[in-house]
């Protein structure tokens, strides 16, 4: 979060100074003839927000899928929300863990011995927009684009999902799969 809170911190700053350079630029003309000089009335500038809400308008609860099975496609859907004064651009990246979770018999039988951590894991397929996006692990860290984000306090939805390939095996039984993901929200350069 506070890495989130620095981007928006630094992309406010260069949004404060583009538009002080603006201002200058129009104070520079030079006069040969008669002149006159008269003080313009201050002009204020301040930074906007750019604020990102996960779960708007309440806060965002864990998404928890269980009972997979070989086969199974599982959607899931995060909500976020601009609610401060300046547009954004969108990024999503996220990490995973799994755990073995014990053993079932079938399990047990598959893996022999079951104790070497989620094999649910390891096979679990990321699904974007409904696309299959390769492997869980293989994609995590991947900084994902996700569109433009006005500062219209309108909240967006997100879809995700995972996949389960029918060829697993019993060896998933039981175990756990966990996706953190993190939203960034950046002011456009351009
Ligand atoms: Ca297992
Ligand atoms: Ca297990």
């Amino acid at each position: 979060m506070s890495i989130l809170q620095k981007n928006k911190k630094v992309a406010a700053g260069i949004g404060v100074a583009a538009v002080a350079a603006a201002a200058i630029a129009l104070g520079a003309g030079t006069y040969a003839a008669f002149s006159d000089t008269e003080q313009a009335p201050n002009a204020t500038f301040a930074a906007g927000t750019l604020n990102l809400t996960v779960g708007a308008p309440t806060p965002a609860t864990p998404v928890v899928i269980s009972n997979l099975k070989p086969g199974d496609l599982q959607n899931f859907s995060i909500e976020v929300d601009n609610t401060g004064t300046v547009d954004g651009n969108l990024t999503a990246s996220y990490t995973v863990s799994g755990t073995e979770n014990g053993c079932a018999e079938p399990e047990t039988d598959a893996e022999r011995p079951c104790d070497d951590g989620s094999e649910l894991l390891e096979q679990l397929i990321f699904v974007y927009q409904g696309s299959d996006a390769g492997p869980v692990t293989a994609a995590q860290n991947t900084s994902i684009p996700l569109g433009a984000l006005p500062a219209v306090d309108a909240p967006k939805t997100i879809n995700f999902g995972v996949r389960l390939p029918a060829s697993a095996t019993n060896e998933v039984m039981t175990d756990t799969a966990t996706l953190s993901i993190t939203f960034t929200l950046t002011q456009p350069t351009s």
